[in-house]
């Protein structure tokens, strides 16, 4: 085995270009009057489009729509810089935040939240039971009935007479009803691997200090979001759809953030965008947004809604928390007043391990993990069993499959006891690479570097 050559030199991660520019064009817009920033403060806003190229030569905005539905007294700028919370504790319900049992040794438990222990998927296939998938809730779990359910289709990019009340709605049954599809696909928090940027690279940031266990691969049954909107009466001027939890109003810092939402550009909701009602073979359990949950395919966790209500299509660009102060880079290492809101996950490793997993010495051994990318499949996996000296090349277990991701295995045989770092370092089929450190932002987001698993030979 050799040193194979130096990873390439950090660099950011990089919203994809197009929602760049799209961004870019809805900020522009919303200056114009032109778009809704409901629970969004035009302070927040403003903020943003200092970013943007349009930006400076607009000393005395108007937004028309502001007033009256979403200019509350957000100081929501500010709380970007400061960085908000994934972990903030639920503002509402008394109950236990998630319904699942969640025995410790399959979960780290984060507030709210709950994250797969790695070494609990081992023997696991590419899907991860119900059982083990991470949990990620705002603030609890809403225990519903599907049949109570409705799901309200309404906003100005629906089709009817101007005036006109346009909204659809569909029950459970009638969406059970439509033509159905499956597919595999990863949930992955934003953070996930957040607390790698403290643990290894020494940097603070907030929200919600996870390890690589906020993701989970699931096969998605439901039906195409395209085919509900098609159905509803998508009107040639559509731009967002905002798909709106049922769970309850998230405070963050002692503000109302209003009930979780995300606008989805409508390319992206008329291309792979699922409603699902079933998770692995099973009805979509509780917690993971049942009757109905959003699934978005390989972009952050955040897009793909749980407990889905309503979705608002808009004729005009929308913004909401989840895509403004939140879900975006802020930071040195970005632009002044932050990125474009993030949209596809990073490119990640981990081993089927416990941290500090003890092995014997001389006693050959094989090592297993999973590598994921949100911009392909896999195509390379090398690992390192002596701290990032030597490297070798791990072997796939499962195809390049964009969304999804890839088993590997490599043997091993321990030398001398003592403690030692294992490596992974996967390249995706977009040709990315896991660079040695991650290039950091306020709220931890986007964790991609190589990360250090420690493990002792005894
Ligand atoms: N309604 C609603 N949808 C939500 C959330 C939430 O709190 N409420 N959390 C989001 C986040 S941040 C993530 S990472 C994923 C987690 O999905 P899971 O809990 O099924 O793993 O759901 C997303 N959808
Ligand atoms: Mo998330």
């Amino acid at each position: 085995m050799s040193a194979s050559a130096p990873p390439p030199p950090p660099r950011a991660a990089v919203p994809h270009p197009d929602e760049t520019a799209y961004d870019r064009r809805r900020l522009r817009q919303w200056l114009a009057g032109e778009a809704r920033a409901d629970g969004v403060s035009r302070r927040a806003l403003l903020t943003l489009l200092a970013a943007t190229a349009g930006g400076t030569a607009l000393a005395s905005p108007s937004p028309a729509r502001a007033a009256g539905t979403g200019e509350r007294a957000h100081s929501a700028a500010g709380r970007a810089a400061a960085g908000d919370s994934d972990g903030d504790r639920a503002g509402a319900g008394a109950g236990a935040p998630i319904v699942k049992p969640l025995p410790p040794e399959w979960f780290l438990r984060h507030g709210t939240n709950a994250e797969t222990r790695w070494e609990a998927l081992r023997g696991t296939g590419l899907h991860t039971p119900n059982e083990l998938f991470f949990v990620r809730n705002h603030t609890a779990t809403p225990v519903l009935d599907a049949g109570d359910w409705r799901l309200r289709l309404w906003g100005s990019g629906l089709r009817g007479a101007p005036g006109e009340d346009r909204a659809v709605e569909f029950g459970y049954e009638e969406l059970r009803a439509l033509p159905a599809v499956t597919r595999t696909a990863f949930v992955e928090c934003a953070g996930n691997g957040r607390g790698y940027y403290t643990d290894q690279q020494g940097e603070t940031v907030s929200g919600t200090p996870w390890k690589l266990g906020a993701i989970g691969v699931a096969r998605w049954r439901g039906v195409r979001l395209a085919d509900v909107l098609h159905r509803a009466g998508l009107s040639p001027y559509a731009v967002d759809v905002q798909p709106r939890g049922l769970d309850a109003e998230y405070v963050s810092g002692g503000e109302d953030l209003g009930r979780v939402r995300r606008p989805l550009p409508l390319a992206k909701a008329l291309d792979d965008v699922l409603l699902a009602y079933e998770m692995n073979g099973e009805p979509l359990p509780h917690d993971h947004g049942h009757p109905v949950r959003v699934l978005v395919p390989s972009w952050v966790g955040i897009a793909s809604v749980k407990w889905v209500g309503d979705i608002e299509v808009s004729a005009q660009p929308l913004f909401s928390p989840w895509n403004t102060t939140l879900y975006r880079l802020f930071g040195p290492a970005h632009p002044a007043d932050g990125s474009a809101p993030l949209t596809r996950q990073t490119v990640k490793s981990a081993f089927e391990l416990p941290d500090g997993a003890a092995f014997p010495a001389g006693q050959r051994q094989v090592l297993h993990g999973r590598s994921w990318s949100g911009a392909g499949g896999i195509t390379r996996v090398e690992v390192s069993t002596d701290g990032g000296a030597n490297w070798r090349p791990a072997r796939l277990h499962d195809s390049s499959r964009a969304g999804s991701w890839a088993r590997w295995s490599l043997p091993w045989k321990p030398g001398a006891p003592g403690p030692v770092h294992l490596l992974a370092r996967a390249t995706d089929s977009a040709g990315r690479t896991q660079p040695d450190t991650a290039v950091p932002n306020t709220q931890g987001y986007l964790f991609d570097a190589v990360v250090r698993h420690p493990v002792t030979v005894v």
